[in-house]
């Protein structure tokens, strides 16, 4: 974890005990001490979010003191938004949504505001929005841009729907997000017309208009198989992990669900990798599911396992780049 900086520090003593009132406070005071908003939101409430993250996966704070300390934050945003004096120039329209499945939506309502304040005129549509209404609604809006907001890698499959539901329209529409990693790579991959990086010079990223369309790299046909035969393959590892792992009989209920999201998730970032081409997004799925496993108590080994049993079951299934992934990318180590 990256130390906070003393504003930050203080904003997440108040943002955890889900105080708006002295948190609107603190930032409104750094807002009239001459920072400016998009300081703010990427040196002071970005940071903050990162570390409530990273307690979250640490299982040092629960899911009830991220959602306590994300309302702050997101009321934060609100407050900045009224304080904003109007940009030097108007820049033109955008809309900005978060990708089918996407519900991160505090990520997007900062990039929203820092368009703002870059002289944008921004609607911002939500979470998880369906690519057909991203479409039906550009098309009577008619933005001059378009961004799909994606922070997890788990839902680039529908930030390519929104993608191809802009460019159908004619419309540029650009990637934003920690999901489309360091670099634009994956944003062309899955068809955008361009892609804000973590540290973009928005202007220069929005100045020339983008280009219209960019047909996104064909999805090899693995990837919809598996997509198709998710549910039933969900089924069929958590019936083989059953017999396979004695431990299983001794599950509460509580973790049978947890196991039964976990696998969904291995099958969903499976697919994610396999679509890209980018056996990098199930590595780091592995390492981050190793880690939040591991802060609860399960050791490596049980994820090894599993991925040993998920890797059979798909090899099965006839999905083979499903099961090298998984033979590659076992947490551990540990012996077959
Ligand atoms: C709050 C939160 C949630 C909330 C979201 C509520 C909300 N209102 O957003 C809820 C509870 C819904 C949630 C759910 C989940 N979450 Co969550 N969440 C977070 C948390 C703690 C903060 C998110 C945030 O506010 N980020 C704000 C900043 C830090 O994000 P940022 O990407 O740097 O944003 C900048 C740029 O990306 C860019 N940008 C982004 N969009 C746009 C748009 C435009 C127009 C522009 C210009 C720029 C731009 O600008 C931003 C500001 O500089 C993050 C931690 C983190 N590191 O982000 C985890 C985190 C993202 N979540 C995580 C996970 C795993 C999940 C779940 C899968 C958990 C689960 N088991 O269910 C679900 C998925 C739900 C879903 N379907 O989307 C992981 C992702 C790990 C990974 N790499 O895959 C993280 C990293 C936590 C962790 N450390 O493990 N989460």
């Amino acid at each position: 974890m990256t130390p906070l900086g003393p504003e930050a520090a203080e904003l997440l003593g108040v943002a955890r005990r889900g105080q708006p009132r002295p948190a609107i406070e603190l930032v409104l005071a750094l807002r009239s001490r001459g920072l400016e908003t998009d300081a703010i939101i990427t040196d002071v409430l970005a940071p903050v979010q990162v570390e409530v993250g990273d307690r979250w996966a640490a299982n040092l704070w629960s899911t009830a003191d991220e959602h306590a300390s994300t309302a702050v934050v997101d009321g934060v945003l609100g407050a900045l938004a009224l304080q904003e004096r109007a940009p030097d120039a108007w820049r033109g329209t955008a809309l900005v949504a978060c990708a089918e499945g996407e519900h991160h939506t505090t990520p997007a309502r900062m990039g929203a505001q820092l368009l703002r304040s870059e002289g944008w005129d921004v609607t911002f549509l939500g979470g998880s929005l369906p690519a057909d209404d991203l479409q039906r609604y550009a098309a009577v809006t008619e933005p001059d841009v378009v961004v799909i907001s994606c922070t997890v890698p788990l839902f680039l499959g529908g930030a390519r729907r929104c993608f191809a539901a802009v460019a159908e329209l004619g419309l540029p529409a650009l990637a934003a997000g920690a999901a489309f990693g360091s670099d634009d790579v994956r944003a062309r991959r899955l068809g955008a017309s361009g892609w804000i990086g973590p540290t973009a010079d928005l202007g220069a990223a929005l100045a020339a208009p983008p280009a219209r369309e960019r047909s996104p790299a064909p999805s090899p046909p693995e990837a919809f198989a598996l997509e198709l035969a998710t549910e039933e393959l969900q089924r069929s590892c958590l019936s083989a992990m059953a017999e396979r792992l004695p431990a299983m009989a001794t599950y509460s209920p509580a973790q049978l669900a947890s196991t039964r999201t976990d696998v969904g998730y291995i099958l969903s970032y499976l697919v994610t990798s396999i679509d890209l081409g980018d056996d990098g997004i199930f590595t780091a799925f592995v390492e981050w599911l190793a880690h939040v496993l591991a802060t609860r108590g399960v050791p490596p080994v049980v994820l090894d396992r599993s991925l040993d049993i998920i890797g059979d079951v798909v090899a099965e299934a006839g999905m083979t780049e499903a099961a090298r992934l998984c033979a590659t990318q076992r947490a551990a180590g540990t012996p077959r």
